[in-house]
């Protein structure tokens, strides 16, 4: 009995070592879960809701903040891409709030709509950085700051270039007919830089004939354009809100056998269009088939991030926060322009 009793007991030990062993194992896991839950909990949280993928630039711009926010720089990024549609920005806004996402950053399709769901966002206590385009909300406290470019003055810029140039040449202000292929509607990029060209139409008296809008895209530029070479025989320069719908616009006017190029003395099309961003709209910038490129910058996500990093550290970052940008053209004749008392040098080399 006694020996029975025993090894009952030396098998209890090491059944009770076994499971001992066992249970070692998950702690073990536990332990680095844990840390892994501090890992985690370093990790910064960013629910960006980018507005689509409509241009170059727009490319351009949704690699900058990628990259920008990557694991390795203590980040996830929790990326939405609203088709250029606002319904959809305002879902995945409303998705980030739900995940309880450390920040938001918003490139808006357009400025009005945005108090409701910016409402939320605060509520909910998450800061709001907006990107690229604004919001129209009387509230600026409904977001923390923004960054992006100053698109009125992109076009100032870019209709100081036409002004300088035309008179270079000597051609008449009311013997320039021009188009202004537009971007989305009610985007802060249309109306700034709608807003720079129709200012300067009025008081340079030039013939503005049409505003159209191409969202942004190649396609209905070349669409757009081939419809006002059917309304209109005597454009002679065509003002197109980015580089992409340059592009459509430039095949257009190729298809219907004209030819496109700074000479307007001689019958050319003039192009100028902003961005500077997609390769074959500098390649033309090169060779004359887009005479100017106002530049816009699109490599905002270091500056998100250094935003949020003041935000992080209890700073309050400006709450606007511009980026300086230059003008693009082979064209001779206008080395700089004078915009509000602001001298700008056209770059030559791109
Ligand atoms: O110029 C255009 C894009 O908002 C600055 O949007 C941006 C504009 C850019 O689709 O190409």
């Amino acid at each position: 009995m006694k020996k029975l009793a025993k090894m009952t007991i030396s098998l209890l030990l090491i059944l009770a070592i076994l499971a001992g062993c066992g249970s070692s194992a998950p702690s073990t896991e536990g332990k680095d879960n844990t840390e892994e839950t501090t890992k985690a909990d370093d990790i910064i949280t960013v629910g960006f809701s980018q507005l689509g993928a409509e241009s170059d630039w727009r490319s351009a711009n949704t690699d900058s903040m990628l990259e920008a926010f990557s694991e390795s720089e203590g980040y996830s990024l929790i990326y939405k891409n609203g088709q250029q549609k606002q319904a959809n920005q305002i879902t995945a806004i409303r998705t980030f709030i739900q995940q309880e996402v450390d920040y938001i950053v918003l490139a808006p399709s357009t400025e009005d709509g945005w108090e409701t769901v910016l409402g939320e966002a605060r509520e909910a206590g998450i800061p709001v950085i907006l990107v690229d385009r604004r919001v129209n909300a009387a509230d600026k406290n409904l977001y923390s700051c923004w960054v992006g470019s100053d698109f009125e003055l992109e076009g100032k810029k870019m209709a100081a270039w036409i002004k300088a140039y035309t008179e270079g040449i000597g051609v008449e202000p009311s013997d320039l007919h021009m188009v202004n292929i537009q971007g989305s509607m009610g985007s802060t990029a249309q109306i700034g830089r709608t807003r720079g060209l129709a200012n300067a139409a009025r008081d340079n008296g030039w013939d503005l004939m049409a505003e159209i809008s191409g969202d942004f895209t190649e396609t209905k530029g070349r669409e757009v354009m081939a419809a006002l070479l059917k309304r209109f025989d005597n454009i002679n320069v065509v003002y197109c809100e980015n580089d992409n719908m340059a592009i459509g616009a430039i095949d257009a006017i190729e298809s219907a056998g004209k030819k496109v190029g700074s000479n307007i003395k001689r019958g050319e099309i003039m192009v100028v269009s902003f961005d500077g961003v997609n390769k074959t709209a500098l390649e033309y910038a090169k060779e004359g088939k887009i005479s100017c490129i106002a530049e816009c910058n699109p490599l905002h996500g270091p500056r998100v991030k250094a935003l949020i990093e003041k935000l992080r550290n209890g700073e309050t970052p400006e709450k606007f926060n511009y980026v300086d940008e230059t003008l693009f053209s082979s064209v001779s004749g206008v080395d700089e322009v004078v915009v509000d008392g602001q001298t700008y040098k056209i770059e030559r080399n791109y």
